[in-house]
């Protein structure tokens, strides 16, 4: 039986991950922050239902020891790298701790592999974030990076992390880049949930308005249980490699807004309001990735497109909030 290690098994791609892996067999371990282990009804609500046949272990990405003695313990074959402080937005208002939290984390879990795991295959979360100011659409493995957040900065520092991991030390690293993926398991902070959580809201007579930034930023959306297959796939291969995830396509948060309000049967424009403090200090303006490498290597292909994601979305907003009496406090404006 092939043991996993997945950092963030307890945010949407992990608990996706975690599910795949179970099915393949996997004993499957996760790195969870001593405080969500403390409150599991809340912090741990995306793996309630496979708590019982996962091992968990309370570590955090400031603390190498933590990482190190996992990593001693499990001994992994595989370890995904999720964890990781990933909203854009709060990485400028805290720059500080998403750099050195994100860069030291990665930097902690593959200098612990390099130790106690060297056979172990590694994968890092890098991010479509990378390439920010975009030197071409659609982007692929060789275009140029030029992060336009500390988010963005602090994966780029991952990617080349892991790649000096393969090429230094001979540790089976991989970089996954992957674009936008979202699912009924994203965070409520997000753009694709905070619209489809408000289109609910609006529905079910429990909110009236959603604020939005920028409506023109044009981002390649994906459904992230279909992502998870091609993390697991990366690190089949004969040799590690750094691959693009995307759909291909690219569409505006506008476009998402209209589809998840039509789709409930409102006239968006009646209840979106323009609020300035959502926008960036630097914005990503466009982004679609071209997969054609990982399709061409091990034949991965999106299957979820965007409109059958904004659909699945919105419905399960809309079912969940049925039978609410209170909006979610993720109406509270999170930047
Ligand atoms: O923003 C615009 C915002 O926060 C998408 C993370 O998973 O994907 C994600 O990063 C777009 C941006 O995701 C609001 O300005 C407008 O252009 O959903 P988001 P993101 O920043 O693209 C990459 C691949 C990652 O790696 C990240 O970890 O939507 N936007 N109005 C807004 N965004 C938010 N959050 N809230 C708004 O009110």
């Amino acid at each position: 039986m092939k043991r996993a290690l997945i950092t963030g098994i307890d945010g949407q791609d992990g608990s996706y991950l975690a599910e795949f892996l179970l099915e393949k067999d996997y004993e499957v371990h996760g790195v969870i922050r001593r405080v969500a282990l403390e409150d599991p009804e809340h912090q741990l609500w995306r793996i309630k239902h496979i708590l019982g046949k996962i091992k968990v272990h309370a570590g955090s990405l400031e603390s190498y020891p933590s990482l190190f003695s996992i990593v001693e313990k499990v001994k992994p074959d595989e370890c995904y790298h999720l964890a990781a402080q990933s909203f854009v937005s709060y990485s400028f208002e805290d720059e500080f701790s998403t750099i050195n939290t994100n860069i030291n984390g990665t930097h902690y879990v593959l200098s612990a592999i390099k130790e106690r795991a060297p056979k172990c295959k590694f994968y890092f979360a890098a991010s479509s974030e990378m390439f920010g100011h975009a030197k071409e659409v659609p982007q692929n493995e060789d275009t140029p990076f030029h992060p336009r957040s500390p988010y963005g900065i602090s994966k780029v520092a991952g990617f080349d992390l892991t790649r000096n991991y393969r090429e230094a030390y001979g540790i089976f690293a991989c970089n996954g880049i992957l674009f936008n993926h979202e699912s009924p398991r994203r965070g409520f902070e997000f753009v694709t949930r905070k619209i489809t959580n408000a289109v609910a809201e609006i529905k079910h007579g429990l909110s009236k308005e959603l604020r939005l930034g920028n409506l023109d930023a044009k981002r390649d959306w994906g459904f992230a249980g279909d992502y998870v297959k091609a993390m697991w796939m990366m690190l089949q291969q004969d040799k590690p490699d750094d691959y693009v995830i995307a759909t291909g396509e690219t569409h505006s948060v506008g476009e998402f807004v209209e589809l998840a309000f039509g789709y409930a049967g409102l006239d968006w424009k009646k209840f979106v309001i323009i609020d300035k403090n959502f926008y960036r200090p630097a914005e990503v303006n466009i982004l679609q990735g071209d997969y054609s490498k990982a399709q061409n290597k091990f034949r991965w292909e999106p299957v979820v497109k965007f409109k059958k994601l904004v659909e699945m979305m919105t419905e399960a907003d809309i079912k969940r909030a049925s039978g609410k009496n209170n909006p979610s406090t993720c109406n509270v404006p999170v930047k």
